[in-house]
């Protein structure tokens, strides 16, 4: 049965909740059968989040799916490219910094990102693939999982699916912000790990130039 590693953020910056904790949370009360998941909650934290991965990624599995909140996103963003810089929250926060000195500018995710914005949306959920997952610790964690995958050569394949927030965020404050039910949210992430029960696994590790 393939495996799937499945991670959502803690609040960050003013936030309280996390749209990707809170969506992970809704599936949890009925994880499909399969694939077999393993969860996380990671911190907001550059360092832990390394040390995190590093930890989680030795288990070898055969994908791993980031959820993060994007403030202002109406659907599910697909985030087809991890860059190799490290900014702020937003853009106007000083200068990115390099993750990986060393590092390529930027990997790309092998999993089939359009074939699932379209089955998203034929379920009625917002979706498209992005191209561009900002410069914060969503894009982190899409860029380092490759590099690790990478350098252990491991077979794991990977995706970032950046969350709108979640309807509640949006009624004491936020308001006017675009936002989805932790219903909805929770079905677009059950119909990915659908595709993944499905997907051929591939053991070929390794960068994908982008
Ligand atoms: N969203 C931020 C970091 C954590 C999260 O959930 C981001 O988009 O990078």
């Amino acid at each position: 049965m393939p495996t799937v590693l499945l991670t959502a953020f803690e609040p960050y910056d003013s936030w309280t909740e996390n749209s990707s904790w809170l969506t992970l949370m809704e599936l949890a009360q009925q994880l499909p059968a399969t694939p077999r998941i393993t969860t996380r909650r990671y911190p907001v934290e550059i360092g832990e989040l390394r040390r995190r991965l590093s930890t989680d990624l030795a288990a070898n599995y055969d994908y791993v799916l980031h959820l993060g909140q994007a403030p202002g996103s109406a659907g599910v963003q697909l985030e087809a490219i991890g860059i190799n810089l490290l900014g702020g929250a937003t853009a106007w926060q000083g200068e990115a910094e390099p993750l990986e000195v060393d590092g390529p500018l930027a990997y790309r995710s092998r999993l089939p990102l359009v074939t699932w914005a379209t089955k998203l949306r034929q379920a009625g959920i917002p979706s498209c693939v992005s191209y561009h997952a900002g410069t914060y610790l969503c894009n982190a964690a899409l860029y380092l999982t490759h590099r690790l995958a990478e350098q252990q050569q491991l077979k794991t394949r990977c995706a970032l699916l950046h969350l709108p927030l979640e309807t509640s965020q949006t009624l004491h404050g936020n308001p006017n912000q675009p936002s989805l039910p932790r219903a909805q949210l929770a079905r677009a992430v059950r119909l990915i790990l659908e595709e993944l029960a499905t997907e051929p696994t591939n053991s070929a590790a390794g960068e994908v130039p982008a």
